[in-house]
């Protein structure tokens, strides 16, 4: 609760993302696909036992999915793709959810748009 709290006043100020030190691989992660566009990589504190963050490699002001323009529906197209790529190689394809948390009171707390990929567990609804 606390966590999201916090997590929840993290402001969107359109600066450089930890998510641009993965992508340029500055700091580690464990990346499970990738492509020319695209980056797919274990969250580091997961929430589900398969649980990736699919994200733009370029992030061309896309913050968050409330800040949206018609010329990044193809990369949203290819992320939600990826999703699907992510949860077939994770062996989830049975059942997976995929979250996107726009804007604070959505508790995003990293401005690089991410699609949550969870999955291997029995997922609950509704999402808290
Ligand atoms: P959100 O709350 O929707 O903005 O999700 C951001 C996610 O990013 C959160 O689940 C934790 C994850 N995360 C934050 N920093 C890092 C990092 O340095 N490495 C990895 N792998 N994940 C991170």
């Amino acid at each position: 609760e606390d966590a999201a709290k916090a997590a929840a006043v993290v402001a969107d100020t359109g600066a450089p993302t930890i998510f641009d030190k993965i992508i340029a691989k500055e700091i580690p992660s464990t990346i499970v696909y990738e492509d020319e566009k695209v980056l797919a990589f274990r969250d580091i504190s997961p929430e589900a036992p398969v649980h990736v963050l699919v994200i733009p490699k370029f992030r061309d002001g896309l913050t968050q999915l409330g800040k949206a323009e018609e010329k990044h529906s193809e990369i949203l197209g290819r992320l939600l793709y990826a999703a699907k790529v992510v949860a077939e190689k994770e062996g989830i394809l049975d059942g997976f959810r995929v979250v996107i948390n726009s804007g604070p009171s959505a508790c995003q707390s990293v401005y690089h748009l991410h699609l949550h990929v969870l999955g291997g567990r029995q997922m609950k609804w509704p999402p808290g």
